[in-house]
């Protein structure tokens, strides 16, 4: 069977921490979606590791890892990445598997991404510029190249045919880069890239299901940034949501059985696009601060708020999800009190469903007041002695998502986790 874990916001909400703690119930962890888009955080032998390309259970002994069809892969940053892992002495080639499925990204990509966003100006989607958008727009429009290609004899000449193409865009963006060094890296870790085990990831992941192997469905970025159910256009090129892993990784929905969605006890959003309960003042100066909240790709500063309920609940609407696993309740334990997003009014009327457009109506979030817990809870170990007010504030959460929350996290290290 497939257990999920996914993110319910916008990203950003420990899915790293979640997978690495819940990985050795596991066989296989597989990515089903997005590219170095990414960035999970680990923390291994004390040391603090961000993987972006590579499934978060490469550090586990004896789990295999896929990188699932749905995936676009950049094999310069898989080639770095693997570096950085095999210093922790692990033999990455071994437990890592490519889908034949999965799309390349080129250095046009990166490219074209880049020159996008420049064009867009003031209306950028805030793109982490790793070439996410054009290269799922080379895979919609059935022109990419994928990992099984780089087997064929005449890869060089595909990748060139498209590269001319890519020129073309750039050409009209008036983008003037030099990118030579770029492709030279590429097409050396494109050599690197052919010696890993590439594999007929639908065959062989359905093969170890019914063998009765256990495999973790491992959740880029989030359901907010979903594709088609996300704050569109300001959000990401895949389908972020429980459906993704589907098509991304060629299994039938009846062999999904958990989805464990992960929410910040608050909210955050990098990036532009909307985000009603964002906090532009000290209060989400704060959260910034006590959550150290910056981009694990980019190093941006991330946007802060309270945590949105409205959005929360459709995200479990959409994914279906079965437990939630609330993070970094830590960070709240020096508030006063508490904001809850319960609805938004929209051209003055109330409502309790997330909109089409969010960030083109004059939307007010309202809010529920809960008092602050005021504690320390970082060294708290099980879910007895949690502060009376955090029981309060899950148990308002729990009624108002209809999603129970199950697992609280109460900070970064891997025991700091409680089970409700
Ligand atoms: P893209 O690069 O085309 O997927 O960007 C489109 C939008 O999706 C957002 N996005 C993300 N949001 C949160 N976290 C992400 N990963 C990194 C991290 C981000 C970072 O884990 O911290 O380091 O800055 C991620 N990836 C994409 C992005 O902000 C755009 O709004
Ligand atoms: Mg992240």
């Amino acid at each position: 069977m497939v257990d999920v874990i996914l993110g319910l916001q916008w990203g950003d909400e420990g899915k790293g921490k979640i997978v690495d703690y819940f990985a050795p119930g596991y066989d296989i962890v597989a990515r089903f979606q997005g590219g170095p888009n990414a960035g999970h955080t680990l923390y291994v032998e004390g040391k603090k590791v961000v993987l972006h390309q590579i499934p978060s259970g490469i550090f586990h002994q004896g789990a295999e890892n896929i990188i699932g069809g749905g995936v676009v892969l950049d094999p310069v940053i898989l080639k770095k990445e693997c570096n950085t892992v095999e210093g922790f002495g692990i033999d990455v080639k071994k437990n890592l598997f490519i889908s034949h499925r999965t799309n390349l990204i080129l250095p046009t990509h990166r490219a074209l991404d880049k020159a996008s966003e420049m064009q867009k100006g003031e209306g950028k989607i805030g793109s982490t510029l790793k070439g996410i958008g054009p290269a799922y727009m080379d895979k919609t429009g059935r022109n990419a190249l994928r990992v099984g290609d780089l087997l064929n004899k005449n890869f060089t000449s595909q990748y060139i045919k498209l590269r001319l193409k890519h020129q073309r865009l750039l050409d009209n963006f008036n983008f003037t880069e030099d990118i030579s060094t770029w492709e030279d890296d590429f097409f050396e870790a494109v050599e690197t890239l052919r010696s890993f085990k590439i594999i007929n990831g639908e065959y062989y992941i359905n093969n170890k299901i019914a063998a009765g192997k256990k495999v973790l469905a491992e959740g880029a970025q989030a359901a907010m940034l979903d594709i088609d159910f996300g704050t569109y256009p300001y959000v990401t090129s895949s389908n972020t949501i429980s459906a993704g892993v589907c098509t991304g990784l060629g299994i039938a929905p009846q062999k999904i059985e958990k989805v464990l969605g992960i929410t910040k006890s608050y909210c955050t959003r990098v990036g532009s696009g909307p985000f009603p309960t964002e906090l532009e003042n000290e209060m989400g100066e704060k959260l910034r601060k006590i959550g150290s909240e910056f981009g694990a790709t980019t190093g941006r500063p991330r946007r802060c708020g309270w945590i949105d309920l409205v959005a929360l609940k459709y995200a479990c609407m959409i994914n279906g999800v079965t437990d939630v696993v609330m993070t970094k309740a830590d960070v709240l334990d020096s508030f006063e009190h508490l904001d809850l997003c319960t609805s938004y009014t929209i051209n003055g009327e109330e409502t309790q469903e997330v909109p089409l457009q969010m960030e083109k109506l004059p939307l007010q979030p309202n809010f529920k007041t809960m008092k602050g817990w005021n504690v320390d809870t970082t060294n708290i170990k099980n879910a007895d002695t949690l502060p009376e007010d955090m029981k309060k504030y899950i148990a308002f959460m729990n009624e108002y998502l209809g999603a129970p929350v199950k697992y609280v996290s109460n900070g970064p290290g891997r025991d700091q986790i409680i089970t409700l």
